[in-house]
């Protein structure tokens, strides 16, 4: 296996004209490349890291790693790239995931057309000439007839903005920006603000050498044990067997992910069944433990059977009563937040160099030179590590300046929310597209199988335009209300609303509180952009010349 490679290759030129700008060189934006070269278009990823791999580039913090399984977290698009990679654990970790985006970068000669250290900062559209008008930090402007924005969903790290941030003396660490060439944790006192995904999986990592680890919790989560392990030989070759069949039934499922899904009522069991159900999908681990039941996220009852036998779980590996309660979710439904994977979450708290302090009722009142204060008591610490999330969907997209037609900005058409036709697009933005933009299933599903699913739907979406000689995509103001609406409506229909989470945009400060991504499962959502398109694009624009319905 090759080793680890970020910038090994001179940035390459940014063209002035070109048939289509990609941003973000992550997996996204990576196969969409790969695509647009198929139809023959000349395209560049424009990427801001200093290698590709988007999220597995920027999230090295330690026990990162991804919480899929490795056989289904990956590209289903080339046969031999599938068949001839190997993973060499269940749950491959961050160094793992990365060196595979650097194989598929140069087995597919992807380098060639992806520019790093540049980051996008505006891209307006100009109607006469019908193309976007990109710029760049480095200076540069190219003229794109088609923009893809591939900057992920989780790619705009937060930092709660604490007083006296500028005054701590000590170490200051986001995990969505951890220093790539690593940090030494050991025999330091670490605070670590947060208690989400990446939190969960960092601390058990950190305690091993910390001399001490304070986590300050605002919200606990549902954790569920991820059992990672080396891949076997068998496992591996069981899956590659049968590859196709597998990756063509995951694609139909709720969220991209084979999981033993159990299509009944948690209410039809006995409480002893259960019990045993539950049991037996804790002890094969994963996140796949919300398919026990198929009403997990849309019955309250049913949902809080589940929860109460995670907690019972907590309970039963923390020793300390105290700290067990504080750690078991109470006031949502499990699932509604993004539930996590561990390896050893709960039981680090039963260390003597790990505790545990609750900030619901005493939140952070600032930092000082030597630490932080809370409940109006400072904690004094070498280094504080911020498991702060991201501004999630929408954040990185909005960070960019982008205008469509009339000038109308995006933050500004988006203030109340995203607004989107299928995740894909916006009206009043032609030829923008988002890969797992808000409005499709997006985080809520195998992120893998989601973007191929959205580059592949593009790829045809743009070859239908160009064989009709087509220039101009953009959905129709009543096709977006329509599917925004629907966006709503389903997921009013489950328990997801009910939880402050990330998924709301409820982690910032002034988001607008709206479901982003949607729930309607990923087999459903593809039949239903596949109709779309056999339908001649129904709901979308697809114009030759100005006013020139073609499609
Ligand atoms: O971020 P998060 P993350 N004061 O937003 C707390 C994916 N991911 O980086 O819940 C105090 O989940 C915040 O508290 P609360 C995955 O989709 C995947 O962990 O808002 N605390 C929360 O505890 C995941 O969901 C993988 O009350 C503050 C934490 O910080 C997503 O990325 C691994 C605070 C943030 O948790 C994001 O995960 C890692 C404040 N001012 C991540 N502000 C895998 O595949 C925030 N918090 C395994």
């Amino acid at each position: 296996m090759p080793e680890p490679t970020t910038a090994t290759t001179a940035p390459c030129h940014v063209p002035s004209e070109i048939d289509a700008v990609i941003v973000g060189a992550g997996f996204a934006g990576m196969y969409m490349l790969h695509r647009l070269r198929g139809l023959g278009m000349s395209a560049i990823v424009l990427e801001a890291g200093t290698g590709v791999g988007g999220t597995w580039y920027w999230n090295r913090y330690p026990g990162a790693r991804c919480d899929t399984e490795s056989m289904q977290y990956s590209y289903s698009f080339s046969p031999e790239l599938q068949q001839q990679w190997s993973w060499s654990e269940r749950y491959a970790g961050q160094p793992e995931i990365l060196r595979y985006a650097n194989h598929v970068a140069d087995r597919f000669g992807l380098r060639r057309d992806i520019r790093l250290e540049t980051r996008v900062t505006a891209a307006v559209w100009d109607d006469g000439k019908r193309r976007w008008q990109v710029t760049t930090d480095r200076g540069d402007t190219v003229s794109a007839r088609y923009c893809v924005m591939a900057t992920g969903c989780l790619s705009n790290a937060r930092m709660p903005d604490f007083p006296g941030r500028e005054s701590f003396r000590g170490e200051v660490y986001h995990t969505g920006h951890w220093p790539h060439e690593g940090v030494d944790l050991a025999g330091k006192r670490v605070g670590v603000i947060g208690t989400g995904s990446s939190a969960i999986q960092a601390i058990p990592v950190i305690a091993e050498t910390a001399a001490h680890v304070t986590v300050f919790q605002r919200t606990p989560n549902y954790s569920i044990p991820a059992r990672n392990g080396p891949m076997t030989p068998d496992y591996e070759q069981d899956w590659k067997t049968q590859y196709d069949a597998r990756r063509a039934m995951a694609r139909q499922t709720r969220n991209g992910i084979l999981a033993n899904f159990n299509d009944k009522s948690a209410l039809e069991d006995s409480p002893e069944a259960r019990q045993r159900q539950y049991e037996a999908r804790w002890v094969t681990g994963g996140t796949t433990f919300m398919a026990s039941y198929n009403d997990l996220i849309t019955s309250k009852a049913s949902n809080d059977t589940a929860a109460e036998f995670v907690r019972n779980q907590i309970r039963s590996i923390v020793k300390d009563a105290k700290t067990a309660e504080l750690l078991a979710p109470k006031d949502y439904p499990i699932g509604t937040k993004r539930i996590c994977a561990d390896t050893n979450y709960f039981e680090v708290y039963n260390r003597d160099n790990v505790s545990l302090v609750d900030i619901r009722n005493a939140p952070i009142e600032r930092l000082t030179e030597k630490g932080l204060v809370t409940g109006g008591k400072e904690y004094e610490f070498d280094a504080v590590v911020f498991a702060t999330g991201f501004d999630a969907m929408t954040g990185t997209l909005l960070k960019i300046d982008i205008r469509g037609r009339d000038g109308q900005s995006l933050r500004t058409k988006w203030e109340a929310g995203p607004r989107t036709y299928l995740g894909l697009m916006t009206a009043g933005f032609p030829n923008l597209f988002m890969i797992t933009g808000p409005g499709s299933p997006s985080v809520l599903s195998n992120m893998l199988v989601s973007i191929e699913q959205h580059v592949d739907w593009l790829a045809d979406c743009l070859g239908h335009a160009q064989s009709r000689q087509c220039n101009l995509v953009e959905p129709t103001q009543q096709a977006e209300d329509d599917w925004v609406a629907h966006v709503n409506e389903v997921a009013h229909k489950t328990l997801y609303p009910s939880a402050a989470s990330w998924y709301m945009g409820a982690n910032v400060p002034g988001k607008p509180r709206v479901f982003m991504p949607y729930i309607g499962g990923v087999g459903r959502y593809r039949q239903h952009c596949d109709d779309v398109a056999a339908k001649g694009y129904e709901g979308f624009r697809v114009e030759g010349r100005v006013g020139e319905r073609v499609g």
